[in-house]
């Protein structure tokens, strides 16, 4: 196993590398890099050897100053080359080879279909040549490229074109230099028979930058929308936090069978789901993805690029700021209480839990043994919470103003945490020591807040105290922004405001109130936190109606769908209070005539059954999936004719009509849908087959796809075999067939799976597919995949076994639901551990699952 690295044995490099300077010839057999690096001793470090890292390259020469070393004077081994240099300045050149074709790990140059591609984050580069392999070692690169004209018409690397010309023997070169110094995991190369789109951008100070799309023929006219939404976010840049673009060129490389966002500079790298668009076969999500993907990849361009992290330590010092910069794009492009919603959303279903079990992990860990399991729903969306934190306690001008100032400050270097909140301190006028904790602890902070009304006085108290899981007394308490607001019972605005919390319990008092008002906390999601607080259900659903903030709006309804469910396991707890308060508050909702269709779909959307779990002590999957059937039921039951009623309604839409009226209504006609199959009426499933053979775009499609998978009845497999007909053709089409199966609530689901991935259709090497199956039954699906039997985690270990030969990086993406195994009760428990200890036990695990897996047995933090 890889020796653990710790944040706190951080050292500068030893050597500093000016530039780098590549010949590569490409080939999709054996490639070959001659690279010239002019390296520098650097005078604050203690004199030692110079090391560089490598992983299975041939090499081929080395040299320094021009004489070749002789292998004597150099050390191969475990990975790395260690070399004695006698001088201060030297020119070190070293040649390699690789063999593309047989490059499964999807690090440094592989083939993507006929094409060559290269991914370097975190550490590709050193499958490309031997190089000193961290992020704050910053050159210059120029790169020439030599290949095959005709296989490989298409040459391209960061940074801006300088020549190209034809060589003998059918062979062509391009050379391009990038100005700016960058470190290697943003280094890329493409070649290629692509079908690029061009346009151009022009910047505010009149730079006009070339855009070029690069993709497969298949794409060619699927490319309009990204290149849109590429051009808004680099004018949403300029005008919100004044980064422009810096080169004359800006390259999106297209790949088809690789599952990759990369923010390479100037030559991003894409997976086609998240660039090509095609009103035939993308969903309204699918646009909303590529949107935010392709402003995300860009936004790095000054986020992670111009200045970047010391050590991967500070990973989130670029992914949890960019991932919040695209989030505010998000929101100011389109609803932004509907966007803010999606990805509070997204951090409850996948970071709550992860910050629960097993996986828990700081936003900046303190060590980790293999840098790939770093990239987590906690470095990235918390780390983007802690970010709009910062924003709501300084305010967004001040924290718009920091960013900026950041980048100005740390431009070209490769900074820390430190430093990023350094400058936002200084330009706030604000201490941020106590906030720093959020980067060093683990786990979901709870806040425990009790309320005392006095009518005498017409005095509220609130008394909140912070706790971390287990009730622990948090001894080291967070400093957050909490915003609240009172409303009347009948519904008027009161009081609003953002109280900021540091101490470990604090009492506030808020005065003039002639009743006790509705306590409205934490609206917009303000922290990223969990409540206890004792609310009715009948206030929940007072907000609920009366609220104005939309995401509280949303909130209170989870509350009270959570509350509902969870009352309802209780023995005895039958048609229970919650319940009946629920029901009849969805159905105000589905009925309100003032409510955007938009807003009723995220309202009326159940809770995700991991939410309820994450709440509970022991988790017992069979009574939370059984009781959120029976309360759908409930609900379809007693609003039936309005649901009919609203599927009419909000039919009839054009299918390319991308309003977000338009959107709105069919994600609340698919949504009927679904809660009307629960009365296993054939009238209902026959409407869905109907929609899915002609519904109004994929979108509608996909849905009653979606649904009709989690019900038995004959109407599934005929919408199945349709949606197969018609699209086995399409490769985004055709990974939505493959996830509605896996994402089936349905016991039977993991022998589907396992089925499915021996059809002729499935490629385990092509990653969007993979994840679309695998991604989908274990991670995503929680019903299905905690099948009593134990079906699911067998079928896990024979995945994981297989993955983590071809693709080691790839298993931890599939291990959040087992991490958290001791949150179960003891039949999975059990069962899950068997699994755990199977693979465990396994030879020739790679580092990265041997950490996921020791860290899940351990139940430690390992990492933290
Ligand atoms: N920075 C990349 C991360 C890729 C890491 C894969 N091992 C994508 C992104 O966050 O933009
Ligand atoms: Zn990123």
């Amino acid at each position: 196993m890889a020796p653990i690295k710790h944040l706190s044995d951080y050292a500068p490099p030893a050597y500093f590398v000016d530039t780098v300077d590549m010949v590569v010839c490409l080939d999709d057999e054996v490639s070959r890099f001659e690279t010239v690096q002019r390296i520098r001793r650097n005078p604050s470090a203690e004199r030692g050897p110079l090391v560089l890292a490598g992983r299975d390259l041939e090499l081929i020469d080395i040299s320094l100053n021009g004489a070749a070393l002789a292998p004597g004077a150099y050390q191969i081994s475990d990975g790395y080359l260690a070399l004695f240099p006698d001088c201060d300045t030297f020119e070190l050149r070293i040649v390699t080879q690789t063999r593309p074709g047989e490059n499964t790990a999807a690090f440094g140059l592989f083939l993507d279909g006929e094409n060559l591609i290269t991914h370097m984050e975190p550490e590709g580069f050193s499958r490309i040549t031997y190089f000193q392999e961290r992020p704050d070692v910053l050159a210059r690169y120029t790169v020439r490229l030599e290949a095959d004209r005709v296989k490989f018409p298409y040459l391209l690397s960061n940074g801006n074109p300088v020549s190209q010309g034809t060589l003998p023997d059918n062979r062509h070169f391009a050379v391009w230099t990038d100005p700016a110094p960058k470190p290697s995991y943003i280094f890329a190369i493409a070649a290629g028979r692509y079908e690029p789109v061009f346009d151009t951008y022009t910047t505010s100070s009149g730079r006009i930058v070339r855009i070029g799309i690069y993709a497969t023929a298949r794409h060619r006219r699927k490319l309009g929308f990204a290149l849109g939404a590429l051009k808004r976010a680099m004018a949403w840049d300029e005008a919100v936090f004044g980064f422009e673009y810096d080169l004359d060129v800006l390259n999106i490389v297209v790949a088809d069978t690789h599952a990759i966002a990369m923010e390479n500079k100037g030559l991003n790298v894409l997976e086609a789901a998240l660039v090509a668009t095609d009103p035939e076969i993308s969903t309204d999500e699918d646009y909303d993805l590529v949107e935010r993907i392709i402003a995300h990849e860009y936004f790095h361009n000054w986020t992670g690029n111009r200045i970047t992290c010391r050590d991967w330590f500070q990973l989130s010092l670029k992914e949890g700021l960019t991932r919040y910069r695209d989030q505010m794009f998000a929101e100011h492009s389109g609803a932004a209480d509907l966007a803010r919603i999606s990805f509070v959303r997204a951090l409850r279903t996948n970071q709550f839990p992860e910050d629960s079990g097993g996986g828990a992990h700081p936003v900046q860990p303190q060590a980790y043994r293999d840098v790939s399991n770093l990239y987590t729903a906690t470095v990235y969306d918390k780390g983007a919470e802690i970010i709009r934190m910062l924003s709501v306690l300084l305010g967004e001008e001040d924290f718009i103003r920091g960013v900026s100032s950041f980048a100005d400050r740390f431009d070209g270097q490769a900074v820390t945490i430190e430093d990023f909140l350094g400058v936002l301190s200084e330009i706030s006028g604000r201490r941020l020591d106590r906030f720093r904790r959020w980067y060093r602890v683990a786990g979901t902070p709870v806040l425990q807040i009790a309320s005392r009304f006095d009518p005498d006085t017409g005095r509220m108290v609130l008394v909140i105290k912070q706790a971390s899981q287990g009730d622990r007394a948090e001894k080291s308490p967070l400093h957050l922004p909490l915003r609240l607001a009172f409303l009347t019972r009948d519904g008027r605005l009161r009081d609003e405001g953002v109280l900021e919390i540091r101490e470990p319990e604090a009492l506030h008092t808020f005065q003039g109130f002639d009743h006790a008002p509705l306590i409205s906390i934490n609206r917009g999601f303000s922290a990223p936190v969990r409540l206890q607080i004792d609310r009715t259900a009948g206030d929940l659903a007072a907000i609920v109606r009366y609220e104005t903030d939309g995401v509280s709006r949303w909130d209170a309804m989870q509350a009270l769908m959570c509350q509902a469910v969870v009352d309802g396991m209780a023995p005895g707890g039958g048609r229970n209070a919650a319940g009946s308060a629920l029901i009849a508050c969805m159905g105000e909702v589905l009925a309100a005539p003032g409510l955007s269709a938009g807003m009723k779909a995220e309202l009326l959307t159940f809770v995700h059954i991991g939410l309820v779990a994450d709440r509970l002590a022991m988790i017992d999957i069979d009574a939370i999936s059984g009781e959120i059937v029976a309360l759908r039921k409930n609900f379809a039951a007693a609003w039936r004719q309005d649901l009919l009623a609203a599927i009419e309604a909000c039919g009839g839409v054009a299918a390319d009509d991308r309003d977000i009226l338009a959107k709105g209504k069919r994600r609340l006609r698919a949504l009927c849908l679904d809660y009307l199959l629960e009365l296993a009426d054939p009238t209902y499933q026959e409407m869905a087959l109907e929609e899915v053979r002609a519904g109004a775009g994929m979108t509608a499609k996909s849905a009653a796809l979606y649904t009709l998978c989690n019900h038995d009845c004959a109407a599934r497999d005929r919408a199945l075999q349709i949606f197969y007909e018609s699209f086995r053709n399409e490769p985004g089409a055709l990974r939505i067939w493959f996830r509605a199966q896996a994402s089936s609530r349905l016991p039977s689901t993991a022998a589907r799976v396992a089925e499915l991935s021996h059809h002729p259709d499935f490629d385990m090497l092509n990653t969007p597919l993979a994840m679309a199956l695998f991604g989908g039954f274990f991670r995503q699906n929680r019903a299905g995949f905690h099948v009593r039997d134990g079906a699911g985690y067998r079928l896990l270990t024979e995945v994981l076994r297989q993955v983590d030969q071809i693709r080691p990086q790839g298993a931890m993406w599939l291990m959040p639901q087992v991490m958290n195994w001791r949150r179960f009760e003891p039949v999975r428990r059990a069962l899950i551990r068997q699994e755990l200890e199977t693979l465990a036990a396994m030879p020739r695990l790679s580092g990265a699952l041997s950490e996921m897996i020791h860290r899940a047995l351990a139940g430690e933090q390992e990492a933290a």
